[in-house]
């Protein structure tokens, strides 16, 4: 009897979790419904990488350096390729899955020592995925840029 009622309540606790589980999945894999897109005016430049226009140019590189651990660079320029040097640079840290869900940041980022323009940061990642990684110059100009890394387990 004990045995019975503990494995309905099991079965009824893995149905619970597995319906969460699809819900959060369909709610994140969704796409905008098309319903909506006839509505909306057609998006200029989608091809525009963000930050292109702004004064500062940023090549930004990330590795995962295992245990999660994520160590971003970036190398920031003025207009003129020349390094940007004592600027104020933060990093952000975005699951490409789970948008905004835990997003990591602003991180400062320091300056590496001898190499004007060059600055580097690390970021603690709370699971395994596809992340966005966000750099932004916010002074003395502004720039921003991304790239992608993958977090594998391990
Ligand atoms: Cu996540």
């Amino acid at each position: 009897m004990t045995f019975r009622r503990g494995f309905l309540y099991g079965t009824a606790a893995g149905l619970t979790a597995a319906l969460a589980i699809a819900l959060i999945a369909f709610l994140v894999t969704d796409p905008a419904p098309a319903a909506s897109a006839g509505q909306q005016p057609a998006r200029p430049a989608a091809a525009q990488p963000a930050g292109a226009g702004l004064p500062v140019g940023i090549d930004v590189k990330a590795r995962h350096r295992g245990n999660l651990k994520v160590t971003v660079t970036a190398r920031a320029s003025t207009k003129t390729y020349d390094p940007l040097s004592r600027a104020s640079v933060v990093m952000y840290a975005d699951m490409v899955a789970m948008p905004m869900a835990h997003r990591l940041g602003p991180i400062p980022m320091t300056e590496v020592a001898g190499k004007p323009g060059h600055y580097t940061a690390e970021a603690q990642v709370p699971m395994v995925g596809e992340y966005d990684i966000q750099v932004s110059v916010q002074r003395p100009l502004p720039g921003e840029a991304h790239t992608r890394v993958e977090v594998g387990a391990g």
